[in-house]
């Protein structure tokens, strides 16, 4: 073959990436509204969002309690199918690449604890329930609510002061787990236009190793260690303030956006099989009672249960029956006591 047909078969593919890095433009994205952009939309509230993902979860259950209805636009991110939060399409909606997106009258609104305080302040007064304007239980609220937040760029750093942090580390082995369900070829797009190359990269190296593999990974199983260990804490002092403010709920009496937070953290902690580790056999009754109450909410059902996916179904029962199965890798991923 000559060396200009060589040249001419790797040219297209190179063309094809140019062309398409060209109209895929990414960028990080403040949190907040943004009235300086307008995308098509046809409903006053519109939900860009995935089935597994925590703070999609967390727009959902919050648009719930609200009575909010909305559009849905749902997105798959690689471990439920595809990186189509990649695509064309979605990164005009957001080029950071990231849902949830809440649009609002066509403006978007990004990060999902600035959405959910959005909503609320747009959904008179149940809104104000969810998120109370006196002072002290306002405060209250903001605290809570901030604690179970997923910030940063690289949002596995930060579990100590956040339990929201702690959810990426803790989620590792069920990404394991679901990744094996998707061909590697899915992986392309997502290692190619990702805005955040690491992603991807660990998402595929967890598809390579697979869950057993994964506990031989040092930089993993570190980033999951500290995830358990602050998680622990964070759940102490989540049941010293049910216990404090006399519940049902984080704020007391009224159900607020704090528990919105917090439902979606203890759901992943069931969804991972860190049920037993963190509340099993008598520990954090507070925190066990709480989740008996927050899972009879129909907000849970309707926005949590009804829109899992199979390849969740698939990674739950997986992550279940490789841990019965392997008591080595049950303390590799729980830890001896
Ligand atoms: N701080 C952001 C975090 C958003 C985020 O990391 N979203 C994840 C799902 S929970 C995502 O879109 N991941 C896609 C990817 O990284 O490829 C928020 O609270 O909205």
């Amino acid at each position: 073959m000559s060396i200009l047909v060589i040249l001419l078969i790797l040219a297209v593919p190179a063309a094809w990436f140019l062309v398409e890095r060209s109209h895929r433009k990414t960028q990080t994205m403040a949190g907040g509204l943004h009235e300086d952009i307008t995308l098509p939309h046809t409903a006053e509230w519109e939900l860009y969002h995935n089935s597994f993902s925590l703070c999609s979860k967390k727009l959902r259950v919050c648009l719930a309690e609200l009575g909010l209805e909305h559009t849905s636009h749902p997105i798959d991110l690689i471990e439920t199918g595809s990186y189509e939060n990649v695509s064309r399409r979605f990164l005009a909606v957001n080029p950071a690449g990231l849902v949830p997106v809440l649009v609002h009258r066509g403006h978007p609104v990004y990060e999902s604890h600035d959405e959910i305080v959005y909503a609320a302040r747009h959904a008179g007064e149940r809104g104000r329930e969810l998120l109370p304007d006196e002072d002290a239980a306002h405060a209250l609220v903001k605290h809570w609510t901030d604690v179970a937040s997923v910030v940063g760029a690289d949002p596995t750093r930060g579990t100590e002061q956040r339990a929201g942090n702690c959810i990426p580390g803790l989620t590792l082995p069920i990404f394991a787990a679901m990744c094996q369900y998707i061909p590697f070829t899915r992986f392309v797009q997502g290692l190619l236009f990702h805005p955040q190359k690491k992603r991807p990269l660990i998402l595929a190296l967890l598809k390579l190793r697979g869950l057993r593999g994964m506990t031989k990974l040092p930089p993993a199983m570190e980033v999951l260690e500290r995830s358990r260990r602050d998680m622990g804490r964070h759940l102490d002092a989540l049941g010293e303030q049910l216990d404090r403010g006399g519940g049902p709920w984080i704020a007391g009496e009224h159900f607020t956006l704090a528990d919105v937070s917090w439902v979606v953290i203890l759901d992943r902690l069931i969804e991972v099989d860190w049920e037993e580790h963190f509340w099993g056999n008598g520990k954090r009754p507070q925190v066990a009672a709480y989740w008996e109450r927050l899972q009879a909410r129909p907000s849970y059902d309707s926005a949590i249960l009804q829109a899992r996916c199979e390849t969740l179904e698939y990674g739950i029962a997986d992550v279940k029956a490789a841990k019965n199965a392997d008591p080595a890798l049950r303390t590799a991923l729980e830890g001896s006591t």
